[in-house]
């Protein structure tokens, strides 16, 4: 296996060492195979909010189990997350289920084109959006972490239509469709970055795009694979207050299994196929296994008092995280929004990629080992979001916090 990993992230190259393997993840702990136990911060990269196999969701899947596993037919689950998925996020009038977020970010660039019959697309540096070619353009998570603004094998005709701007930066897109009038079929972006580290949206950034969107013919699409049922249960646009006119999700939606999800409007989500011309399609898409996770977890969103709980829990992480450093004289700057957080070892503000570079990489590089040994899993990347969950109580982020005492002053 290339790197003897399934996914590049996970090789630990940027922080060094050798990766962690996983024997088995259970609430907010994951313990290696040699029985090492770790309090977990990537949460298997979002999906795990509720905890790591918690009771409702694998109880449900046993019982799902002993009806099969794939059906490659229509069945009444993915019709029963759909609507759940309908009545939670305000952009969403139709949605299709697929099986990541890639396979989600790529039908949605094809409909926006589709839709338009423009090929342009604005992305901004230091998003991620799966690793589909045309994305594969100054894009974060992995990416960055290994330094490879752009990848190998991407032809340059496939990035030709992909434009990038600063994130946050409203005149650089004003610029952009300035200089390709009619071209560009519309803005696609993680309306809170989570794949450059964390990086929120000024005041006025996403307001300004749905306008400038609008008075351009062109669509806003928002990438809340990482943000969906975790920055609120209606996702960042619910919190913002901004309704793109499509989605993307993922990772929590299918609870720890498989499932992707684009979706909006319904004028525009008609076209995809067999209701419209759009072709898509998948094998395993909507099927009953991921679907049962996917309703089980948002169920267990849906209670009193979750995002509330998610809030208080990560804004005492962070903010301790941040004194803690500043105490041992550290440049440090963070931030969170519900259960997703992030720092960087520089003075900030951190408002978009080129100054998330700013951060100590090699100093975050011996901090995630010193922690590892404290028997906390950050995100093996400066450039990754952390991510909380209903499972981590105030004993786990005291421990965590702890630990951090430790590991700050043996690197300041
Ligand atoms: P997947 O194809 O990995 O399911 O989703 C791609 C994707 C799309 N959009 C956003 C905003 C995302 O964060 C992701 C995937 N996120 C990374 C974490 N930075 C997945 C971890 C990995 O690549 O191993």
């Amino acid at each position: 296996m290339p790197g003897g990993v399934s996914s590049p992230v996970r090789a630990f190259k940027s922080v060094g060492g050798q990766p962690i393997v996983f024997d088995r993840v259970k609430g907010p702990y994951a313990w290696d195979v040699d029985g090492n136990r770790y309090i977990d911060y990537v949460g298997s990269w979002g999906p795990a909010i509720c905890g790591h196999a918690h009771p409702d969701v694998t109880s449900a899947l046993q019982e799902a189990l002993e009806k099969g596993t794939s059906f490659g037919a229509p069945c009444e689950l993915e019709n029963q997350l759909a609507e759940m998925v309908i009545n939670a996020v305000p952009s969403i009038e139709m949605v299709r289920f697929v099986n990541s977020g890639t396979e989600a970010c790529m039908a949605v660039l094809r409909l926006m084109r589709a839709f338009t019959g423009r090929d342009k697309v604005i992305k901004f540096e230091g998003c991620y959006h799966g690793h589909a070619d045309m994305f594969l353009v100054k894009a974060g998570s992995g990416v960055a972490t290994l330094g490879l603004p752009d990848s190998p094998g991407v032809p340059r005709s496939t990035t030709a239509n992909t434009l990038t701007a600063p994130y946050n930066d409203l005149e650089a897109v004003k610029e952009l469709f300035a200089e390709n009038p009619d071209a560009i079929s519309g803005v696609i972006l993680e309306p809170v970055v989570g794949n450059a580290g964390f990086i929120t949206p000024e005041p006025g950034f996403l307001e300004g795009l749905r306008e400038l969107t609008k008075e351009n013919g062109a669509l806003l699409v928002f990438d809340e694979v990482m943000t969906g049922f975790r920055i609120s249960y209606g996702g960042a646009q619910a919190r913002f207050g901004v309704t793109p006119d499509l989605t993307t999700m993922g990772k929590v939606i299918g609870g720890g299994l498989p499932v992707g999800a684009y979706g909006g409007k319904s004028e525009i989500m008609s076209m995809v196929a067999p209701a419209g011309p759009m072709y898509q399609a998948g094998t395993l898409s909507g099927n009953p296994l991921a679907m049962t996770a996917g309703i089980k977890t948002l169920e267990l969103l849906q209670q009193e008092g979750t995002y509330e709980r998610l809030e208080a829990t990560t804004k005492r992480l962070i903010n301790g995280i941040i004194e803690i450093a500043k105490e041992n004289g550290l440049s440090i700057t963070g931030s969170s929004i519900s259960a997703m957080f992030g720092f960087y070892l520089c003075e900030g503000p951190v408002r978009n990629f080129e100054e998330a570079k700013a951060t100590d990489t090699e100093r975050f590089g011996k901090l995630h080992k010193a922690m590892l040994e404290k028997g906390v899993y950050l995100a093996p990347s400066a450039f990754e979001a952390g991510f909380t969950s209903l499972a981590h109580t105030d004993a786990d982020i005291d421990a965590t916090l702890k630990a951090f005492r430790e590991s700050f002053s043996a690197i300041a």
